[in-house]
């Protein structure tokens, strides 16, 4: 079955009708954009806040749907606290165990009945999100610091031992590209062959007009499903807006503050001219077509939001731009 599914925030869906509604005509499961993530989660050491993400399972619930968590593990989520951490490495490996337990538990409590059976609203989680550079690579971070080499298979088997039910995932940018594919390839190879349980890739879908090719998509299509894990379209948003350093894919870090109020960098500001409409929904109709080809291969695909207007592409890597990259308009 193909899930279609939204980004959602705990706080929206409590004040903004306009937000439920088309969320509910439209898709069958959501994702937390932040609330979910270890930042907002682990605020401390046994110290836990699940009540945003409450809300959005308590949602989903309420409203037949299902829930992808997202994110356990990402060096871009950390809480300052354990950033900064200075115990020794046993204790902070005890801190990422007990963070990954209780929060897996918790969350795979909440049951629904779908299809006459009852299971839990959390279908599985990105257990580790962008651990890869480039060049395929493993990045350095705290984690690899600390838990070594092996920490992707560490991370897997604690959150399979927490909620044996969950499907696990690695969620990625650019992984349409060769190098960062083929390190993606062999990161879930080495999981399977070491044991640890991974079901699915999640590919990240912050694309343009014209890149990547749907060659290239198709290719990592192929590629991923054939080493027998699913593949899911995570984070799919296109922006319009002019990209000239080359840029591609999503690090948050990237900083272009020179370009802020260049109006060459922001051509759209009042709305978006037929010509690149067009050129949108073209775009959305071709990958479209291409992901119904491969439907048995994909198990979800995941909007990066829900209208344009509060897309992160207004914001990134430029603040303060117009962009258009979602299927709802500013005014849904
Ligand atoms: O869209 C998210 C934005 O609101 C947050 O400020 C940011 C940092 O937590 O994360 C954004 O979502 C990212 C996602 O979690 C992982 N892939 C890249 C996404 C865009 O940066």
């Amino acid at each position: 079955m193909c899930i279609r599914d939204r980004i959602v925030s705990a706080q929206k869906l409590a004040t903004n009708t306009q937000f439920k509604a088309y969320l509910n005509n439209d898709f069958n499961s959501v994702t937390a954009e932040n609330d979910m993530k270890m930042r907002s989660i682990f605020i401390g050491p046994n110290n836990y806040d699940f009540s945003k993400g409450d809300a959005i399972i308590s949602y989903a619930k309420q409203n037949g749907f299902r829930v992808f968590g997202h994110a356990l593990i990402w060096h871009s989520s950390i809480p300052d606290w354990l950033v900064n951490f200075t115990g020794t490495d046993m204790a902070f490996e005890e801190l990422i165990e007990t963070y990954i337990k209780e929060t897996v538990a918790h969350f795979s409590q909440e049951k629904i009945i779908l299809n006459g059976q009852e299971i839990s609203v959390v279908a599985g989680w990105d257990v580790v999100n962008e651990a890869l550079n480039g060049d395929g690579t493993l990045r350095e971070s705290i984690f690899l610091k600390v838990l070594g080499e092996n920490y992707l298979e560490t991370v897997y088997k604690m959150a399979e031992k927490y909620d044996s039910n969950a499907d696990l995932a690695y969620n990625d940018y650019n992984l349409c590209k060769p190098k960062k594919r083929e390190g993606a390839v062999k990161l879930i190879k080495s999981l399977q062959k070491n044991g640890a349980k991974i079901n699915s890739v999640g590919i990240q879908a912050h694309w343009q007009l014209t890149s990547p090719t749907l060659e290239e998509i198709e290719t990592s299509i192929l590629a991923f499903s054939e080493l027998g894990v699913k593949v899911m379209f995570t984070e799919l948003d296109i922006s319009v807006l002019p990209n000239p350093w080359e840029l591609s894919g999503a690090e948050v870090t990237q900083n272009f503050k020179k370009f802020e109020g260049d109006k060459k960098m922001n051509p759209f500001p009042e709305n978006l001219p037929d010509s690149v409409k067009e050129k949108l929904a073209k775009r959305y109709e071709n990958i479209f077509k291409l992901f119904v080809k491969h439907k048995d291969k994909i198990s979800r695909v995941t909007f990066w939001g829900v209208t344009d207007k509060f897309s992160w592409l207004n914001d990134w890597p430029i603040k303060g731009r117009t962009n258009y990259p979602l299927l709802f308009d500013r005014n849904y």
